[in-house]
């Protein structure tokens, strides 16, 4: 089936019939659902879409940090801290997993924040949006991770297994995540009317971009082609979002918010809702470094990297001194 995929350039993905013999036996164990394991052979391109997508994502992770970070001091209660400050380690975590993920297909790490520093590498456009409210910090959770959960399931069942397995605790977590986001919401809504609007305006600036983290069209999806050929997506940008607006407009409902689309409609035929078309331009501005919060974004980040030189340079010359002291000692025992 993947035979019949096409990329947006109008070429088709390679079939089995044009590929030389040790890339068609890797394509078969693709296509008999086997993981594709570190030090095995793979096609050069599958290698680097992976080390692009694992890094992206994982850059995503430590970016994502930072809209959330910026209301640790702020946050209503002391369990509501507690339980943001935990939210907030988990994501450097999830950063962890996925950096060691894609060392594993020979990239390293310095080589992956020079790209995310450089501007070379990309991280999810959702995080150059600002986070104004304390109902932000709700919305994220709700939303961001509950449309991260959406993309991030069937990548446990991707064909890479350091990624796959990377996903397994990931998803865990992001449950925990998006319930927290959800609570905070349901709490808000049933205090005052100022509180409640500040949850309408939270979901007025998010939803967009939060339908937008799935990636463009289809249509206009680069890569989908290939990567659903490989297995390392399971599902088109398109058939996710669709499923994350499914899922969404009750829970809105029930919170008793109105999501800003007028298109919004269920539609009984295809048993879920038609939605309208996010806005693209946007989209490709932010991707492009000119969103809202780009700059301050990756400023963050550069200055992470510059003010940890002391204890990288700190751990290396340690290093140094330690491999000198077990190479002289036995001269000097002498
Ligand atoms: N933002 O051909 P396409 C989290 C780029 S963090 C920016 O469809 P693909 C959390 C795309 O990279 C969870 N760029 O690409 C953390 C490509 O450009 P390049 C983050 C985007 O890869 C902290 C171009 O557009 N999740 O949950 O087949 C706190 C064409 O796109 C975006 C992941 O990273 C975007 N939204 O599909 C709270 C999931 N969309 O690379 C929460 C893993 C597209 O050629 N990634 N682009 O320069 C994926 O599943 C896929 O990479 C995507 C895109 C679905 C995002």
């Amino acid at each position: 089936m993947y035979a019949q995929m096409v990329k947006t350039d109008g070429t088709r993905v390679k079939s089995l019939d044009d590929m030389e013999p040790e890339e068609r036996a890797f394509q078969q164990r693709i296509e008999a659902g086997q993981k594709i394991e570190p030090k095995e052979w793979m096609p050069e391109a599958y290698r680097k879409t992976l080390v692009r997508q694992i890094s992206q994502h994982a850059h995503s992770e430590i970016v994502g940090q930072l809209p959330e970070g910026n209301w640790i001091t702020r946050a209503p209660t002391l369990e509501r801290k507690a339980i943001l400050l935990a939210k907030v380690q988990d994501e450097a975590g999830h950063g962890l997993y996925l950096y060691c993920a894609a060392e594993t297909l020979g990239i390293s790490r310095d080589e992956m924040y020079e790209q995310l520093h450089s501007g070379k590498a990309k991280y999810s456009s959702i995080f150059n949006y600002p986070t104004l409210s304390w109902a932000d910090i709700g919305a994220i959770g709700w939303l961001v991770d509950g449309a991260a959960i959406m993309n991030q399931v069937p990548l446990q069942r991707c064909s890479y297994g350091p990624y796959a397995r990377a996903m397994v605790r990931i998803c865990k977590e992001e449950s925990f995540h998006q319930r927290q986001g959800f609570d905070i919401l349901a709490k808000m809504v049933k205090g005052t009317p100022a509180q409640k609007a500040m949850v309408q305006d939270a979901l007025d600036r998010w939803w967009w971009p939060s339908l937008m983290m799935f990636g463009p069209s289809d249509d206009a999806s680069v890569h989908s082609a290939q990567s659903m050929a490989w297995k390392i997506k399971q599902n088109s940008n398109d058939e996710l979002r669709q499923k994350f607006v499914d899922q969404t407009v009750p829970q809105a409902d029930y919170l008793g918010l109105t999501v800003p689309d007028p298109e919004l409609k269920w539609n009984e035929t295809k048993g879920g809702y038609d939605f309208g078309e996010p806005d693209w331009k946007e989209f490709f501005e932010v991707i492009a470094g000119n969103g809202l919060c780009n700059a301050e974004r990756l400023g963050a980040r550069r200055k992470a990297w510059d003010d940890g030189a002391w204890f990288r340079e700190g751990l290396l010359a340690h290093a140094a001194k330690a491999e000198a002291r077990r190479t002289t000692a036995p001269a000097a025992a002498e």
